[in-house]
């Protein structure tokens, strides 16, 4: 029986590789699999953001080798990014209730 944080970071390996599969090195996401990614995984957070270059933007912020790939390692970044901003916006609401 798992954890709910085991399953979490299962999940998290997952959709990495469901969409860093799909084209070139296999274990990095292209700008084209980062995208689908957003929009498969993350689609509430890119409609928020208006600015038609959120991708562009958020591959160079994360894309700290340069390699113009992100890596798992590069993903979880974001997803600890997004995780702790969701956290804050958590933290406020309980404080608002
Ligand atoms: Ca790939
Ligand atoms: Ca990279």
């Amino acid at each position: 029986m798992k954890s709910q944080l085991e399953k979490a970071m299962e999940s998290l390996i997952t959709v990495f590789h469901n969409y860093s599969g799909r084209e070139g090195d296999k274990h990095k996401l292209s700008k084209m699999e980062m995208k689908s990614l957003l929009q498969g995984e993350l689609s509430d957070f890119l409609t928020e953001s208006k600015d038609p270059l959120v991708v562009d933007k958020i591959m160079k912020d994360l894309d700290e080798n340069h390699d113009g790939e992100v890596d798992f390692q590069e993903f979880v970044v974001l997803v600890a990014a997004l995780t702790m901003a969701c956290n804050d916006f958590f933290l406020q609401q309980n404080a608002n209730n």
